[in-house]
């Protein structure tokens, strides 16, 4: 039951660097800045930190477009820097799990230069290079980003494949010297003491290589079924956890289009990873059109998801949970309700993500209740998603319909500034910030929240403790209860003769629940600071022990 693999036992706090702390005051984060914060990392109690990409990148796709993949973007430091940051927090006993994107490089990635240049070039099967079909795209693949997943180039008149932007070519796992020149990416980070890896889009890396046309409008089944799992996911995953395990280094998959039927081949104990990241929950709100295509959720669809996930994995492979990262609107702001119960739905929330089984993953801001951007245009958005988006849309919508779906679902929320301090740009830079701050810095920042103990920043350090000190939060088994209770979403937690139940209100209304007083209960933490054992509030968050 308990193991020996620290992870098990983390919470994990991600940093999107280029929003954190900026420590030259150019207006973008940077490493000074994470290292300057890092007392305050250390103070919420966690025990890993996950950097978004820090690599030279043309940053079309917010680093996530790699031109070099054992260097620093020079607008975030340089290799010392980075070195100190590790040294840094190994002092104070956190690890660091870097981003690693191999399913695509940079167009401006040396390799990739190359290989356009003819068709013999030696680096020419580094990425998926095919013939038009009568002059027009080899097969109807959608990108993420809009428009065909093709590009046509003119030097060698074939087409590359790029499931992204174009500046963001596919690079072909099917060619062994490329798979090779990636585990030496591997070795150079983990040689520098990077104690894990997140493995962006790995569930991409082997795909529908005969490239048939799609036969489904429904992009998130697209990428089901011919741009994730593909033929050789078992054997190309397996070649990178030889050399983790070189290493004993932690890794984490990110995979879009991994589903509960296929995510044990993700977590195969002795060649899989450790951890995926699935997006059965993160979806539940995106239509046939994806992200902007929202559509409405409901509860009974989250807890499912969870239901689902956790039968699908807990007995054979270990969970991750988030509510929240760089690539989505902030938690509170999509599962809670920002405007007339903000802390305590944050809180709440939060109680989610600390009470569920496996690994939780809280990305920077949640902790104090950060919330959704409001851009007033679109070229506001710092986010080729958003960007590329509205060329897409503007054919069909006002600018205004496009906005209220981008400030609901794009992922410029997420981006914006880490709110430090009452001071003019939040505490986050002393220049002129690289993009929009959320004009409630003023209201939600870490400095009014660190010595107020009602704050969601004191709540969130207490959830963090009681996790660690609570086995049966990390290895307890997870049991789903169904009642008739329209709001609530309650679970038990059991470990040997320990029984905990959790109480969420998804809803702004008091409930009376049979349920729930029909039982013995001792309450143990809870986001009201009144008990009530009667009523469950507005939000309300409980965690009871039950005999
Ligand atoms: O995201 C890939 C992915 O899972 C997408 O569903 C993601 O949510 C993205 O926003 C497209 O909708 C990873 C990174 O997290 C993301 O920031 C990058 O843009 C993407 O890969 C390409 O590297
Ligand atoms: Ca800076």
């Amino acid at each position: 039951m308990e193991s020996k693999d620290w992870w098990k036992e983390a919470v994990v706090y991600q940093v999107y660097p280029r929003s954190f702390k900026d420590g030259n005051g150019d207006g973008v984060g940077d490493i000074a800045g994470i290292i300057d914060k890092v007392n305050y990392i250390k103070s919420l109690g966690v025990n890993a930190v996950w950097i978004n990409p820090i690599y030279p990148s043309p940053n079309v796709d917010g680093g996530y477009d790699i031109s070099d993949y054992t260097g620093i973007q020079p607008e975030f430091g340089d290799m010392h820097d980075f070195d100190r940051l590790v040294k840094v927090l190994h002092e104070k006993d956190i690890k660091l799990v870097m981003d690693l994107v191999l399913n695509h490089s940079s167009s401006l990635h040396p390799w990739f230069i190359e290989s356009r240049k003819s068709k013999q070039n030696p680096y020419r099967d580094f990425y998926f290079w095919r013939p038009g079909k009568k002059n027009n795209v080899p097969n109807n693949w959608p990108s993420f980003f809009g428009g065909s997943a093709w590009e046509f180039d003119p030097l060698t008149e074939e087409y590359y494949l790029h499931l992204f932007s174009k500046e963001q070519p596919d690079l072909n796992w099917e060619h062994e010297p490329l798979r090779t020149a990636v585990k030496e990416i591997m070795r150079f980070w983990l040689d520098k003491g990077v104690d894990g890896l997140r493995l962006d889009v790995i569930s991409a890396i082997s795909k529908r290589t005969d490239f048939p046309d799609a036969d489904t409008q429904d992009f998130n089944e697209t990428i089901e079924k011919y741009y994730a799992n593909g033929p050789r996911l078992k054997e190309f995953i397996a070649e990178l956890k030889q050399v983790a395990d070189e290493y004993g280094a932690f890794t984490i998959g990110e995979g879009p289009g991994i589903t509960p039927l296929n995510a044990l081949d993700y977590l195969d104990s002795r060649n899989g990873l450790s951890l995926i990241f699935h997006f059965g929950h993160m979806f539940l709100d995106q239509g046939p059109g994806g992200r902007f295509d929202p559509v409405s959720w409901e509860l009974d669809e989250f807890k499912n998801v969870f239901k689902k996930w956790n039968d699908a994995i807990s007995e054979k492979g270990w969970l991750s949970i988030f509510l929240g990262n760089h690539d989505f609107a902030r938690l509170v702001s999509r599962w809670g309700n920002d405007k007339d119960f903000h802390s305590e739905s944050s809180k709440m929330l939060l109680t989610l993500l600390l009470t569920m089984p496996g690994t939780p993953f809280i990305f920077q801001g949640d902790e104090i209740g950060m919330t959704n951007l409001k851009l007033n245009s679109v070229s506001e958005s710092k986010d080729i998603e958003t960007l590329r988006g509205w060329e897409q849309a503007k054919q069909k919508i006002s600018e205004e319909e496009f906005l209220k779906k981008v400030n609901y679902a794009g992922r410029d929320n997420a981006r914006s500034p880490m709110q430090w301090d009452n001071s003019a740009n939040g505490g986050f830079t002393t220049g002129k910030a690289w993009m929009t701050l959320n004009s409630n810095r003023s209201v939600i920042n870490v400095a009014n929240e660190e010595h107020d103990p009602d704050s969601i920043l004191n709540y969130f350090r207490k959830m963090v403790t009681v996790r660690k000190e609570n086995k049966i939060l990390m290895y307890g088994i997870y049991e789903s209860i169904q009642t008739d209770d329209v709001g609530l979403f309650l679970y038990y937690r059991i470990l040997g003769l320990e029984k905990w139940l959790v109480a969420l209100n998804f809803s702004s209304q008091h409930i009376s629940s049979l349920f729930l007083n029909s039982i013995a209960k001792e309450r143990l933490v809870g986001n009201y600071r009144q008990e009530d054992l009667m009523i469950i509030r507005p939000w309300e968050a409980v965690v009871f022990k039950v005999d």
